[in-house]
């Protein structure tokens, strides 16, 4: 017994509790403290058997990422002489699994000689997800239990399977319902009953035997895995850990392991994932607003619009079991939003991600208005209509007048201020923005706009909304953009530059993609529709000063009117029925046009410039939008761009990217880029004080 294991006996069966909340992580205390307790029960006569399990809420979610990197990993017991103890032990030992198994929690499980699992468990090797492979044994383990073919699926695509497909894999001997240490010694005393020994996995080689010297299995493993997970080192290190294990000793293969996974863990790629891990967690902890900050109720929403925007905020309720009410101005309006989330429905379904009932159920809680007095009982309003603070002022007055006292009102503008919203209601403390993302059903980032005057429950509210809702709720402030159109815009502005220097939109695109974007700026123009930018920029235009640059190439296709994808054409061409952007020669002639009539020479642009040029003016708006305040963390920033615009998460996140590079290289740049191409590169003084104090953002 410790402080954070329990240890008891029930009658011939030692019970074993791992007791480390939140998670039972198997940091350096717990594994000292399990293998105290195993070693008490294998010393212990009257103990026939042994069984371990987790308190609280799960077995284990593996093995404690914050002491990547530190000693702590490497100081004994480290976790594979914990499982090699368990392995090695002469009586029985059984895992008994509920919750999650994760990871080294997996492991642990693996190198244990039989394993139960609760029916709703799940138990996976999501190891791939941080970089990294399983580094205690799991990559040779697992194999030798369900076979090569169902280990690389499991290890390769890191998920957590539900217990059911564990047991149909064997990975798990018995499914349970209730209580896991109760189950765990109900099964000890029958292997004990049956007189069942030890089973050591590690000379169970059948399995890895079937698939000695069969390269084709693992070729085509790498081969899809190149393609789905372009870019990550982690999976390919995993596949040829698992092939170890076909075709070397057990031993051999542990120690090939062991060094595959050094590198795995030193890597920049696993640095960068593991903190995204972290910064998806950190996001929803917000200084001023404690986690018991009481939320209010959310039973009933209504939204305000029945456009693109509106049908996908409208869908995002209705599939986390929340019902809404729509409202439009006219009928017709009405019927064609309502119609094509029917058929957005219909789609999922027939594309088999949706079951029919459900399709169905979502759709059914989806109801229509044309009048705002049905908002009455709604505890949220999410206001999706055009961009105009005319048009949103007066909605909020509306909403103002109809809405029951403590409802949240909430506008998804993307740009405009939402204190002058506010302060048209005589409840600017209930006003805050939700900023969805195109399409709002899919898209997992929800930026939530805080207002001077929004209530912290309203806060509190919005991001636990935002769970609900299966997305990441992103606190920022006001200003114009938020955090991530504001760092979009000197990213696509650049790009265009690009393209008046010498570049072609393919270049910069591949450049981008290459970089380990899902697409470049060319690509993602023409999917989102070039409609808004164009109108966004026509606003701006009024505002911008006379001298500063600014590049009218996709004014022009626009007003060529090619909007994009929806219209067969726009930075690219499209053959009906075909989203492959082809290249188009009258772009390519616009583009070399806009230089000639510019006096700009074209010239040649390595993939590297291309990504200087957009991505660190990109992370200089962030370090701006830190020094205002906008955004809290520099690893917010981060989530931002994971989840609303495909910065790969191997990378990070632009922020944490830009610590690896190096805060000074980066300015170092930009002033080089202010000398040429002047005020709009200028370095942002944060970005300057960390480059002169050898910090980065994440030092702040
Ligand atoms: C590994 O095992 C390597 C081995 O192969 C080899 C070693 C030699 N470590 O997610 P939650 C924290 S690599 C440290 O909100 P949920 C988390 O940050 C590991 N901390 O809970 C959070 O902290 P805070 C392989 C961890 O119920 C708190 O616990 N394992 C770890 O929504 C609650 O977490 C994985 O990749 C950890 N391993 O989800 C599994 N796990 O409260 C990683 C969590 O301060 N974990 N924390 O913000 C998960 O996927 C989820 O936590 C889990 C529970 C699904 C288990």
């Amino acid at each position: 017994m410790s402080e954070v294991t329990q240890y008891s006996r029930r009658g011939a069966v030692a019970v074993i509790s791992i007791d480390s909340p939140p998670v039972n992580g198997l940091g350096h205390a717990v594994r000292e403290a399990v293998l105290r307790c195993l070693e008490s029960a294998l010393g212990d006569d009257e103990v026939a058997a042994v069984v371990i399990h987790g308190g609280g809420r799960m077995f284990s979610a593996g093995a404690d990422i914050k002491e990547f990197g530190t000693d702590l990993v490497l100081l004994p017991p480290t976790l594979r002489d914990l499982i090699d103890a368990a392995e090695n032990a002469g009586k029985p030992v059984v895992a008994a699994i509920h919750g999650v198994a994760a990871g080294g929690g997996c492991e642990f499980a693996l190198g244990c000689h039989y394993r139960i699992a609760a029916a709703d468990a799940r138990i996976g090797l999501p190891e791939v997800t941080l970089g990294i492979i399983p580094g205690a044994g799991g990559t040779q383990r697992l194999p030798r239990i369900i076979g090569v073919p169902a280990a690389l699926d499991f290890i390769v695509q890191g998920k957590l399977n539900p217990a059911a497909k564990a047991y149909e894999v064997g990975l798990v001997d018995e499914l349970f319902e209730g209580d896991a240490a109760d189950a765990g010694v109900a099964y000890a005393e029958k292997l004990i009953a049956a007189g069942r020994g030890p089973r050591r996995t590690r000379e169970r080689n059948e399995r890895v035997e079937a698939a000695r010297g069969k390269k084709e299995i693992f070729e085509q493993y790498r081969e899809g895995s190149s393609k789905k997970a372009r870019g990550l080192e982690a999976p390919l290190a995993a596949i040829e850990s698992i092939e170890n294990a076909t075709n070397l000793t057990f031993d051999e293969g542990m120690e090939a392991e062991r060094e595959i996974f050094a590198r795995c863990v030193a890597s920049e790629q696993s640095q960068a994932m593991r903190h995204a891990f972290f910064a998806e967690r950190q996001v929803a902890k917000i200084p001023d607003v404690p986690k018991d900050t009481a939320t209010r109720d959310i039973a009933k929403v209504g939204v305000v619009g029945c456009g693109t925007m509106g049908q996908g905020i409208a869908m995002a309720f209705a599939n986390a079991g929340i019902p809404v009410k729509v409202l439009e101005v006219s009928q017709d309006a009405l019927d064609a939003g309502l119609d094509k989330i029917a058929k957005t429905y219909d789609s999922s379904v027939a594309k088999g991600r949706l079951s029919p009932e459900d399709g169905k159920r979502f759709l059914s809680s989806i109801a229509g208005t044309l009048d705002f007095g049905d908002f009455a009982d709604v505890d949220l309003v999410v206001e999706a209509v055009f961009e105009d603070l005319a048009l949103k002022t007066e909605i909020f007055g509306k909403l103002d007048a109809v809405c029951k006292e403590g409802a949240i009102l909430a506008t998804n503008t993307s740009t405009l201020d939402i204190n002058k919203i506010a302060a048209t209601t005589s409840r600017p403390g209930d006003v805050i923005g939700l900023h969805f993302f195109s399409p709002a059903h899919i898209m997992r980032l929800l930026e939530i706009v805080r207002g001077d005057a929004t209530e912290k429950d309203v806060v509190a509210t919005s991001l636990a909304l935002a769970k609900q809702l299966r997305k990441t709720g992103v606190l920022v402030g006001v200003c114009e953009g938020f955090v991530g159109n504001r760092m979009l815009l000197p990213y696509l502005r650049e790009a265009y530059f690009v393209l008046e220097e010498g570049a072609l939109p393919q270049q910069v695109d591949k450049a981008i993609c290459d970089f380990g974007f899902p697409m470049g700026p060319f690509t993602m123009l023409d999917m989102a529709g070039l409609t808004v930018g164009y109108l966004i920029r026509k606003h701006q235009a009024a505002t911008r000063p006379e001298n500063e640059r600014y590049s009218d190439i996709e004014d022009r296709i626009v007003e060529m009117d090619r909007l994009g994808q929806k219209t067969g054409s726009g930075w690219y061409k499209y053959e009906p029925g075909n989203r492959t952007p082809v290249p188009d020669p009258d772009i390519e002639k616009l583009v070399v046009e806009t230089s000639e009539k510019l006096g700009i020479e074209r010239r040649e642009f390595s993939d590297q410039e291309i990504i200087e040029r957009c991505l660190y003016p990109l992370v200089n708006e962030g370090a701006k939008l830190l020094e205002e305040g906008i955004a809290l963390r520099s690893s917010d920033i981060d989530v931002v761009w994971l989840y609303g615009y495909g910065f790969p998460r191997f990378r990070g996140g632009p922020m944490f990217w830009a610590d690896l590079i190096g805060t000074k290289t980066i300015y170092d740049k930009l002033v080089e880029f202010e000398t040429v191409h002047g005020e709009l590169m200028k370095p942002a003084a944060l970005l300057a004080r960390l480059a002169e104090e050898g910090k980065g953002f994440s030092d702040l």
